[in-house]
């Protein structure tokens, strides 16, 4: 018997020193969004507070920097729903984008005002640095549920992703149930044009993100409940968009999987959340934590299926 509590606890151990999934173990951390810029990768991530058997309590959002995607430099909560005088709870899913040397953080969180802009909305802070400080960019938020009135929950308009095409033209998409678009202005920071709805993906539940790959745009998104990954490519970023099925199966231990893609140094990466961590208290779809796996393109377009690992970038890539 002794011998065999040995055992386990070595092998508990050893899996414990091998595994780089998920990235950051002293906080929970929820909905990744990265980017690559000078040769390093930040990921801006939801930061779960919630107590055990206790849904989403979110207050700010954090970021984490890497240079080689196995080590990470904490750089704190550095931007939160106090920060937006027009929002009250809920830092929902984010995503930053650098534009002509400014950063964008568009954010989805909860309006104050309920009887004109019910529910959830999207704002939008700047920096000069990718890690701050950032501040509201307008003082009012970008997306209101009002200018979106297909949808009947108040979450409808979450989960925001920007993608610059190659034109330079900015484009927002976000979206629970309904998955909408809009042009925005070289500043950012307004509308430019009618916001539509994508057609065309198959069972979209949220977390929308644009990436392209020669030539070809791909839209992924979580799919069904509890959530997959699904994706969806065009040959332009207004579409026709084309399902191609499933990217990845849900995440251990949560409802929710939020992915974002990356290409850093030639090697393509799927960041996303699962419910793993068992401390500081139970991991699960309210305690979420980050982790990276990499993601490889077929000759033809399509995505290979993810496997999603406990060793993670601790592996070597396939060649
Ligand atoms: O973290 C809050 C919400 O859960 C996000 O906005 C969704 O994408 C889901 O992950």
């Amino acid at each position: 018997m002794k011998k065999t509590i040995t055992l386990l606890a070595f092998t508990f151990a050893t899996a414990l020193a091998s595994a780089s999934n998920p990235i950051v173990t002293d906080v929970f951390t929820a909905d990744p969004a990265a980017i690559v810029h000078e040769g390093t990768v930040y990921i801006y991530t939801g930061h779960d507070e919630a107590e055990p058997n206790k849904h989403y309590a979110m207050k700010d959002w954090l970021c984490f920097s890497s240079q080689d995607m196995k080590t990470w430099t904490a750089h704190g909560p550095i931007l939160a729903v106090k920060d937006f005088a027009w929002a009250k709870s809920d830092a929902y899913a984010a995503h930053v984008t650098e534009k002509d040397g400014k950063f964008y953080w568009f954010v989805s969180t909860r309006h104050a005002d309920d009887q004109n802009h019910r529910g959830m909305g999207i704002g939008v802070a700047v920096s000069d640095s990718p890690t701050g400080p950032f501040e509201d960019a307008r003082g009012s938020a970008l997306i209101t549920s009002d200018m979106t009135p297909k949808g009947e929950h108040s979450w409808e308009d979450i989960d925001p992703a920007v993608f610059i095409d190659k034109d330079g033209t900015p484009w927002l998409f976000w979206g629970n149930v309904n998955c909408y678009y809009v042009k925005l202005k070289p500043n950012m920071i307004e509308l430019d044009g009618p916001i539509m709805e994508v057609e065309g993906l198959e069972n979209f539940t949220e977390a929308p993100w644009i990436h392209e790959k020669n030539g070809l745009y791909y839209l992924s998104y979580a799919s069904g409940f509890p959530e997959k990954i699904s994706y969806a490519t065009a040959p332009s970023i207004e579409g026709p968009w084309t399902s191609r099925g499933l990217l990845a199966e849900g995440a251990f231990n949560s409802n929710t999987i939020h992915q974002s893609i990356i290409e850093f140094e030639e090697q393509w990466y799927f960041i996303y959340h699962n419910g793993s961590i068992q401390h500081p208290n139970t991991g699960d779809s309210y305690r979420r934590s980050v982790c990276i796996d990499y993601l490889y393109h077929n000759p033809d377009g399509t995505i290979q299926s993810i496997v999603q690992t406990t060793e993670g970038t601790d592996l070597p890539p396939r060649q």
